[in-house]
């Protein structure tokens, strides 16, 4: 059996694994949602694609008129092993009729631990390590950042160019793109500074050139003995799906074990299996001292982890760590699932057939198209960069309607980049690969229209 296969959602053979369009999108019925939407959420809560889910799995998601829409996104990379996945539905609905929340700090449960103890084995390196769960990743990325500062007794963290790290004011500090996630939303948390990212299809460096350029700023405008910690997505997320040049990650690394200074990989979006591997670290083999993780670890219920080396972990006073639903009871069920079907399912070689496929297939486009100036990405975790062919400046008017005619066609996709003009492909790993390609000719199509 196929890992497809083995992933037909619950909704079985009534979710057929088909576009298809049988209104305008959106219809009648998700346009009456989105009208009380607008009425009853502020503008700020945007939404990417104007329909009412109501059933979604395998590679589709079912909106209130009767469309499927093929689904490169998976939320934004969280369903990875598939909606509502069978395994996940089973276990949390026997949670939810076992107990539904006891706080862990209150009263502990089993399936906290197993959760701790399996990411302490999954997360790169085989040093000690332990974990503490949240509920999202920004709370995650807090929390590792006041983790690396009690460890250091130090202050200052820097972030890079084009990061994404959270909405909470500190995480917002963190993240480089101000609008739309900093505009007016200051002021924001102090100590926090950034250093230039390698982006090679934009700087044209190696790595270690990169790395030298950043550790310079670094040493010249921080200095090591304020630094607690670096953080760095292995491959960025919202601000373009840059794959760093080969050495730089290790070159950083290396900086930070000889100065005293906390890395944080924050594998929030690259974590389990999304980049072919169960974490992005190991694809430019390295042991971060602390990962986060969300999305994909829990099969679309929310929760989040630091885990890393138990000395730093350890360093914070009893009673430091903590939040009322951090690691709640179904989410850690759900995410027990899920990280069976990781690690027992063929998910990573799934992952690495897709990204074949994505890959495959933007090239050949790239290679007929000046427009696609770069195609990068690991795994299941590819994206299209679209600039101007004669000046290689970002071409965002373009992405935008590239984007809105695939979601008109059934197709959802997601954009990103500093320059927002990158077309980003993370669909779930259940999706059959006749859906995949239907998907990628409907973006093939939308953009030969332009
Ligand atoms: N770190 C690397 O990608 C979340 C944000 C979508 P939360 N990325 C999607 C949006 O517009 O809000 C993300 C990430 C990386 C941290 C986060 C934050 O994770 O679970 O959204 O808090």
């Amino acid at each position: 059996m196929s890992i497809v296969d083995t992933l037909t959602p619950v909704g079985g053979p009534t979710l057929l694994q088909e576009r298809r369009v049988v209104t305008a999108i959106p219809g009648p019925r998700s346009q009456e949602l989105l009208d009380r939407k607008a009425a009853a959420v502020p503008a700020g809560v945007g939404h990417t694609v104007p329909i009412a889910a109501v059933a979604a799995g395998g590679g589709v998601v079912v909106d209130a008129d009767g469309n499927s829409l093929i689904d490169l996104g998976s939320g934004i990379a969280v369903t990875t092993v598939g909606n509502a996945h069978p395994k996940v539905v089973a276990a949390i609905q026997a949670q939810a009729a076992q107990f539904v929340h006891t706080c862990f700090m209150v009263s502990p449960y089993e399936s906290y631990v197993a959760v701790a103890e399996t990411l302490n084995r999954l997360t790169p390196g085989d040093h000690a390590k332990k974990t503490a769960l949240f509920n999202s990743g920004a709370e995650a990325v807090e929390n590792a950042i006041k983790i690396a500062r009690k460890y250091t007794k130090k202050q200052a963290v820097v972030a890079f160019d084009h990061a994404y790290h959270g909405r909470t004011n500190l995480t917002m500090a963190l993240t480089a793109k101000a609008m739309p996630y900093k505009s007016g939303f200051g002021p924001f948390a102090g100590e926090i500074y950034r250093a230039p990212m390698s982006y090679p299809f934009r700087d044209g460096l190696s790595g270690a050139e990169a790395a030298k350029r950043a550790i310079t700023l670094i040493e010249k405008q921080i200095g090591a003995d304020n630094l607690a910690a670096i953080i760095i997505e292995p491959i960025q997320g919202e601000g373009g799906f840059i794959v760093p040049a080969d050495g730089f990650l290790p070159a950083v690394v290396e900086w930070c074990r000889a100065n005293d200074v906390v890395f944080i990989a924050d594998e929030v979006q690259t974590g389990f299996a999304r980049t072919g591997a169960m974490f992005a670290s190991e694809l430019f083999d390295i042991v971060p001292d602390l990962v986060t993780a969300a999305k994909g670890i829990a099969g679309g219920m929310p929760l989040a982890a630091v885990t890393g080396r138990a000395e730093i972990m350890d360093a914070s006073h009893a009673g430091g760590l903590g939040g009322t639903y951090g690691g709640n009871p179904l989410a850690c069920a759900a995410a027990l699932a899920a990280l069976d079907v990781f690690e027992n399912d063929g998910l990573i070689e799934r992952a690495q057939q897709v990204g074949r496929i994505l890959i495959d297939r933007l090239t050949a486009l790239q290679n007929i198209d000046g427009r696609i100036g770069d195609v990068r990405g690991r795994g299941a975790m590819v994206a299209a960069e679209f600039v101007d062919p004669e000046t290689n400046e970002p071409d965002a008017a373009l992405t935008a309607a590239v984007a809105r005619a695939c979601i008109a066609e059934g197709v959802i996709v997601l954009t990103c980049g500093t320059y927002g003009n990158v077309i980003r492909f993370l669909p779930p790993l259940s999706i059959p690969d006749e859906l995949l390609r239907e998907g990628l000719d409907v973006v093939a199509a939308a953009l030969a229209a332009r």
